[in-house]
């Protein structure tokens, strides 16, 4: 199935995907069908891959030489591109894969996206890309290489005074798969406007990506796909006793913004609570960012909340069966005012726990706190919360894994398993129960952090006080993943959107737990 190449809200062309069952002949003739501008090849080092003689057809000759000149090592992600005015097609570009043993879906994804990338800056309109998918599902293969090239083309001229639109591709042609590998592409454009969605809101200024525009936001999504929203104001969010999400809202001048969208499907069989952190500016509070800790970054500590909602527009795009799906997003800003919470004061939750604030940097895990309780009350079969919650998960995971913490094998496993298939990355953390300790507070019920060793530890075992004991549940800690300083990966450089495909993936999978 072929879609036809539409128009990105920032005025981008957004490329349509086709199958074709064809592949490069031996001689390097061209697949029956096929004639666009940029013709990408994939190249394993050292090895007799049938594309390997397809490339030396299609060169009139033995590649050796050229590729020693041109230094071309096939290592993967590594570019030749060959322009050949006179040729046809008249960009042939060759794609590095690497060693064949270590090739997997997310090598894929990388040499796509370095392939469109390429394609793009030649001035091709279509790209055939003919990858080796031998081993590898044809559909998810299809998938894969779609939506690491539409991600990689994005870009955002959202806040240019003039934005020029660039000329883009508009036809990728997917060779040598499977016919059924097509039914692969089916939720590519969902998947992917829910990924550029959340970057968009990532990458928003804090000016403009505020607690109202998370809601506005929400309401457009509701509208768009039928979906159900509430929006708490911060009176009923009193009414709730919600003490430890309004204590953290209390020093800014917006407004608090308690969202909660919901996916209702006609028959359901399981019912799911997404939760996200929505801090649309965290400076730390009275515990403020000093140098080096990069406060004009802070806008990004609402990627919880963002991938909530860019997975929601998915669902609510795809329409799933069976599982009714809730994004809960306790919105606010982390400010320093005369209002603003004080170090040492204590808070109560919506659960009647007291916590006692020993850094109002720790602010995530308090708007959390009244979310969890807020998602257990609806009595879902699972919980995930998604959140941009400590720098101690970056410094143990880096930036390319986001950490996972569960007490639950079944749901831990099947987010592992959508992570996987979608091309992000989670590594499984302990909840060891001895680092509760760690959050004794002398006067209230606990503290909102612990000591610096094992920080993002600590800090999901108070979320764990806030579930329901026997459901389900959750913590993924993205403060590491949600923004690429460099491009990397197949990711381009900027807001990632990470945390939406694992959730939507995980959500079409059935949600199990
Ligand atoms: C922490 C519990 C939370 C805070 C986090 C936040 C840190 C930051 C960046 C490494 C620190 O040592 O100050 C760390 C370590 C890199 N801070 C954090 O992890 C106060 O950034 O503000 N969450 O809301
Ligand atoms: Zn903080
Ligand atoms: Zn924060």
């Amino acid at each position: 199935m072929e879609s036809s190449p539409s128009s990105s809200p920032s005025g981008q062309v957004i490329p349509a995907f086709q199958c074709l069952s064809g592949g490069l002949g031996a001689a390097g003739d061209l697949p029956e069908g096929w004639a666009g501008d940029a013709l990408a090849v994939g190249l394993f080092s050292g090895t007799d891959h049938p594309l390997q003689a397809a490339t030396a057809g299609l060169l009139g000759g033995d590649p050796t030489a050229l590729f020693e000149r041109r230094r071309f090592r096939c290592k993967p992600g590594e570019l030749l591109c060959l322009e050949r005015p006179d040729g046809r097609p008249a960009t042939l570009i060759l794609v590095g894969l690497g060693d064949p043993a270590e090739f997997d879906g997310m090598a894929l994804r990388i040499a796509a996206a370095a392939v469109a990338r390429a394609a793009a800056a030649a001035g091709a309109r279509s790209l055939g890309l003919a990858l080796p998918v031998e081993g590898l599902d044809g559909s998810a293969a299809a998938a894969a290489m779609a939506e690491a090239v539409r991600l990689a083309l994005y870009s955002d001229l959202r806040f240019r005074s003039e934005p020029e639109p660039r000329p883009g591709l508009e036809l990728v042609s997917l060779l040598g798969l499977d016919p059924g590998a097509a039914a692969g592409l089916d939720t590519v454009d969902a998947l992917c406007s829910g990924v550029e969605l959340a970057r968009q809101l990532v990458a928003a200024p804090p000016n403009v990506a505020t607690p109202q525009a998370l809601a506005d936001c929400a309401a457009t999504i509701a509208s768009a796909h039928g979906l159900e929203l509430k929006v708490l104001e911060r009176s009923d969010c009193e009414a709730l006793g919600m003490g430890a999400y309004l204590g953290v809202a209390q020093g800014s001048d917006l407004p608090p913004k308690f969202i909660h969208l919901t996916y209702r499907p006609a028959n359901v069989s399981r019912r799911v609570a997404l939760v996200g952190k929505g801090l649309t500016f965290d400076s730390g509070g009275y515990n403020l960012n000093t140098a080096g800790s990069q406060i004009e970054m802070m806008k990004y500590d609402m990627g919880g909340s963002a991938a909530v909602l860019g997975a929601m527009r998915a669902i609510g795009q795809l329409r799933p069966e069976g599982v009714e799906v809730h994004a809960i997003v306790a919105s606010c800003e982390n400010m320093v005012s005369g209002g603003a919470i004080h170090p040492g004061d204590i808070l109560t939750a919506s659960n009647g726990k007291t916590i006692e604030i020993n850094n109002t940097d720790a602010e995530g895990r308090l708007t959390l706190a009244d979310a969890l309780v807020y998602a257990g009350k609806l009595e879902p079969d699972a919980i995930v919360d998604l959140a941009t919650l400590t720098g101690a998960c970056v410094i143990a995971l880096g930036e390319e894994i986001a950490g996972l913490w569960s007490p639950a094998d079944g749901l831990a496993d099947a987010l592992l398993e959508a992570s996987h298939r979608g091309g992000e990355s989670l590594w499984r953390m302990p909840l060891r129960r001895s680092y509760k300790d760690g959050l004794k507070s002398p006067l209230a019920d606990l503290k909102n952090t612990g000591p610096r060793p094992g920080g993002s530890i600590t800090a999901a075992l108070f979320l764990q006080d806030f579930v329901p004991k026997g459901l389900a549940w959750a913590h993924l800690d993205i403060a590491g993943t949600v923004w690429n300083e460099k491009p990397r990966g197949a990711d381009g450089s900027g807001a990632t959107g990470f945390g939406v495909r694992t959730l939507v993936g995980w959500v079409l999978a059935g949600a199990p737990a």
